[in-house]
């Protein structure tokens, strides 16, 4: 293999920029061969009124009947949105089947945020994922994701030491780098990082509007900067930045994501 190929995880929402539509520009964008495993198809992300949903279930064994023929193997795999609980034990069977040696596995639970389950979730689901996050060497969950991970209260106002808590229980429970996105500080918003030795705060200036597929910008520009060398700080300080350009870029306030296109172009003309 020439560089990095990784396998991301996610589902294929056909509008509103979410998951895999967001998640292969951005590791292109950072220098990362993408390869994806779509978990479902959906007419749109759930946040719309209304939304179609084809499970891809029941083709995964089929793909990997042919990855396996084809003696393809990745060097890292990026979960996001799976759907359904079935889609969890193919991913442990990906990375028993397809894993290069040391292939790191980065998991965004993506199930929730302002202290709500996405449409369609359940508590289930949650603690088919908690299960999951066991085979992850870095998690990335948002505050409300890591509060219905723990069964611990979601507040919007905390100190230092209601976050670090959870920090440290995510990572007893999981045996994860844990790193809780969203997390505000001193009127700053950013990332808390704890490797079982230390919390690091990664942080900058809050941009007050909320935007969907930003986390899922977040991950992939994570990723794709800490499979290619960056340190767990630089990488959560790469991805925040591009966050929040992509949330200034954008009007208003609206169920089609972010224009992140206008960033990283610019990007690239510097
Ligand atoms: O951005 C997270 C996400 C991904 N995929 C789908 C979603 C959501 C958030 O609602 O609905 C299908």
């Amino acid at each position: 293999m020439n560089g990095k190929r990784i396998l991301t995880v996610q589902d294929l929402s056909c509008v509103g920029q979410c998951s895999l539509t967001v998640a292969l520009p951005v590791l292109s964008h950072y220098g990362v061969e993408a390869a994806i495993l779509p978990t479902a198809v959906l007419s749109n992300h759930t946040m719309f009124k209304s939304w179609s949903y084809l499970d891809l279930t029941g083709e995964i064994p089929v793909i990997y009947d042919n990855w396996k023929k084809n003696g393809i193997k990745f060097s890292a795999f990026l979960l996001g949105y799976l759907g359904k609980v079935s889609i969890m034990d193919l991913c442990e069977q990906a990375f028993d089947e397809f894993s290069e040696e040391g292939a790191p596995v980065i998991i965004d639970p993506a199930f929730g945020d302002n202290g709500k389950l996405y449409g369609g979730f359940d508590m289930d689901y949650v603690a088919a994922m908690l299960k999951l996050l066991h085979r992850a060497d870095i998690i990335l969950p948002n505050l409300t994701e890591s509060c219905f991970l723990l069964g611990e209260e979601y507040k919007t106002q905390y100190d230092r030491e209601y976050v670090e808590d959870i920090a440290k229980k995510l990572r007893a429970a999981t045996g994860a780098v844990v790193v809780i996105t969203g997390v505000e500080r001193d009127g700053l918003i950013g990332e808390l990082i704890y490797d079982g030795k230390q919390f690091e705060y990664v942080l900058s200036e809050k941009v007050p509007k909320f935007s969907h597929g930003t986390g899922d910008i977040f991950a992939a520009a994570f990723t794709a900067r800490y499979i290619n060398g960056a340190t767990l700080a630089e990488a959560c300080g790469t991805a925040g930045k591009l966050v929040a350009d992509c949330l200034k870029a954008t009007a208003g306030w609206h169920d089609y994501g972010v224009q992140f296109e206008d960033v990283l172009y610019s990007q690239i003309q510097k």
